[in-house]
C-alpha cells in the first residue's frame, strides 16, 4: 500500500512509519518538526538522543534496504501542498498524527490554548479536505485518544464510540439510535479531539469517507522492534512536566532516584498501552479499513487501566524509589473508575505487552541509561488548569 504518515517525526508517529515500512508498504512521512522545536520553547529534549530525520532515514535504509521520503511542512497551514501531494502520491490509507499532543502544553497560557486549536482542527480539516478535493479513495486513520469519553465514573463499560440510546417519544413508543459517546473533555488538547470527531462524522457523512478513529490511552515504552534495530533509530522519550506522560515519567523519576509525583491522591484511572502495541494496532486498522458509506468506525486503543497511586506503587515496589504526592495541577477527578470495551482489537488478533512484564526492562534499558540527559528543574508539572 502507499501511505502517507502525517507527524511521522514524532513519538507515536516514527516507530510507526518504520513498522509499516518494515512490512513492505510505501511510506511517505509529512512532519514540520513543530514538536522539536517546542523542545527548544521548553529548553528541555527528549531523554533519549533522537537524530535529525535525514540520519534516521538514511540509517533505517542501511538497516532494511527500504526507503521511506520525507516533506517538512505544516499540514495546518500549507493545504496546498498537502492536496497535491496526495493528488501525485495517491495514497490507499493516511494515517494522521500530526497534532499538538500535551494537555499540560494546551493548558500553559492563552497563546498555547490558542496554538493548540488552531493546529489541531486546521490539520484534521486541511486533510479531510484535500481527500475531497482530490476525489480520491482514501482511508484516515486518525490517533484520538481516550480522553474524548472523559474520566468521571461512566457506571458502565466504555463503548467503542457509540453509546446505544432509546429515548421515549411523546406517545410512549421509543427511539432507539446508535450516537458519539457524550464528550467530556479534560483539557484543551482533550478538547480537539472531541471536537476531530465531529469534522470526521460530517465529513464521512457528506463526502462518504473512509475514517478509523483510535481512541487511545496513555502509550508507555520508548522502543519497538524496528527502533531498536540501530541506536540512531532510537526513537524519543518526553519526561518532563508538559509532555511527560505518567508511567514513562514515573520509570525516569524511578531510574534517577526522584521521588514518584503522583497528583492529588493519585486515585485517578486511566487507559494504558505499549507502543509496541500502538504500532500493531495501526498496522490491524489499515488491514481492515471501513467499506465505502460505512460510519466512521472507532476503536479503543488500551489495554488495561490502572490507577496513578497503583503504578507508582508497582515502580516503587521494583526500585524503592519514595512516593511524593504533590498538589494536583490539573482540574480532574480525584478518583474515578473506567471500564473500556476494546474487543475490536483483541478479535483482530492483539496479544497486549503487559505492563508487569514490560517495566523493568524499559527502567534499565532506557530510562537509566539516559539519564544523564535528564534536567532535574524540567520534572515538575508546572501547567495550571486553574488561574485563580
Ligand atoms: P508527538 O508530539 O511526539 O508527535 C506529533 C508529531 O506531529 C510531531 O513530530 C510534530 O512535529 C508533528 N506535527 C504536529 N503538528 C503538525 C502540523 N501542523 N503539521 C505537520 N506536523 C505536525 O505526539 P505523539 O505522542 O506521537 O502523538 C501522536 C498522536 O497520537 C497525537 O495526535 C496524540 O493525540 C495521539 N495520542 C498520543 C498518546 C501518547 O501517550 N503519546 C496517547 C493517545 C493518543
Ligand atoms: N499524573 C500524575 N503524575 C505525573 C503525571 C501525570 O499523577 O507526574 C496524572 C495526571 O494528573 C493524570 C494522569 O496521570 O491524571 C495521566 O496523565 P498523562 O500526562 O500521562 O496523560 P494525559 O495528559 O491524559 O495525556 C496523554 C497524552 C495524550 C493522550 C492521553 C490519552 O499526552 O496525547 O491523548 O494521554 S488519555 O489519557 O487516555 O486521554
Amino acid at each position: 500500500m502507499n501511505i502517507i504518515i502525517l507527524g511521522g517525526d514524532g513519538f507515536c508517529g516514527w516507530p510507526t512509519a518504520l513498522h509499516l515500512s518494515g512490512l513492505g508498504h510505501d511510506i511517505v512521512i509529512v512532519d514540520n518538526l513543530s514538536r522539536r522545536n517546542i523542545d527548544n520553547e521548553l529548553e528541555c529534549g527528549s531523554l533519549t538522543p533522537i537524530k535529525p530525520m535525514g540520519t534516521r532515514l538514511q540509517t533505517w535504509k542501511e538497516v532494511s534496504g527500504k526507503e521511506i521520503q520525507f516533506y517538512n511542512f505544516n499540514v495546518a497551514k500549507n493545504y496546498v501542498q498537502l492536496m497535491n501531494l496526495i493528488r501525485e502520491f495517491k495514497p490507499d490509507t493516511v494515517v494522521h498524527f500530526a497534532e499538538q499532543r500535551a494537555a499540560p502544553y494546551s493548558m500553559k497560557s492563552s497563546w498555547h490554548k490558542r496554538y493548540t486549536v488552531d493546529n489541531n482542527l486546521n490539520a484534521t480539516n486541511n486533510l479531510l479536505a484535500a481527500i475531497v478535493e482530490t476525489g480520491l479513495d482514501i482511508h484516515l486513520v486518525h490517533l484520538g485518544t481516550m480522553g474524548v469519553y472523559g474520566y468521571g465514573t461512566a457506571g458502565m463499560k466504555i463503548p467503542e464510540g457509540y453509546l446505544k440510546v432509546k429515548v421515549e417519544t411523546d406517545d410512549g413508543s421509543y427511539v432507539e439510535n446508535d450516537i458519539l459517546y457524550p464528550a467530556n473533555p479534560g483539557s484543551i488538547y482533550h478538547m480537539t479531539k472531541t471536537q476531530d470527531q465531529l469534522l470526521f462524522a460530517y465529513y464521512n457523512k457528506n463526502d462518504r469517507i473512509r475514517v478509523t478513529d483510535l481512541h487511545q490511552g496513555v502509550v508507555w515504552g520508548t522502543q519497538t522492534r524496528e527502533t531498536k534495530l540501530d541506536e540512531r533509530l532510537i526513537n524519543r522519550f518526553d519526561y518532563d512536566g508538559d509532555y511527560g506522560t505518567v508511567l514513562n515519567r514515573f520509570l525516569m523519576q524511578a531510574a534517577i532516584n526522584y521521588p514518584l509525583t503522583v497528583h492529588g491522591t493519585g486515585g485517578q484511572t486511566r487507559a494504558f498501552i505499549h507502543l509496541q502495541d500502538t504500532v500493531r494496532c495501526i498496522e490491524i486498522a489499515i488491514k481492515n479499513p471501513p467499506r465505502l458509506g460505512d460510519k466512521v468506525k472507532i476503536f479503543n486503543q488500551m489495554t488495561e487501566t490502572h490507577r496513578v497511586r497503583e503504578l507508582a506503587k508497582m515502580v516503587s515496589e521494583m526500585t524503592s524509589v519514595p512516593i511524593d504526592y504533590v498538589a494536583n495541577p490539573r482540574n480532574e477527578a480525584d478518583e474515578n473508575e473506567l471500564y473500556v470495551v476494546n474487543d475490536q482489537f483483541l478479535e483482530h488478533g492483539l496479544s497486549p505487552i503487559t505492563l508487569q512484564a514490560g517495566l523493568m526492562e524499559e527502567v534499565t534499558d532506557i530510562a537509566r541509561k539516559y539519564a544523564d540527559n535528564c534536567e532535574l528543574s524540567k520534572i515538575p508539572c508546572r501547567s495550571l488548569w486553574c488561574s485563580v
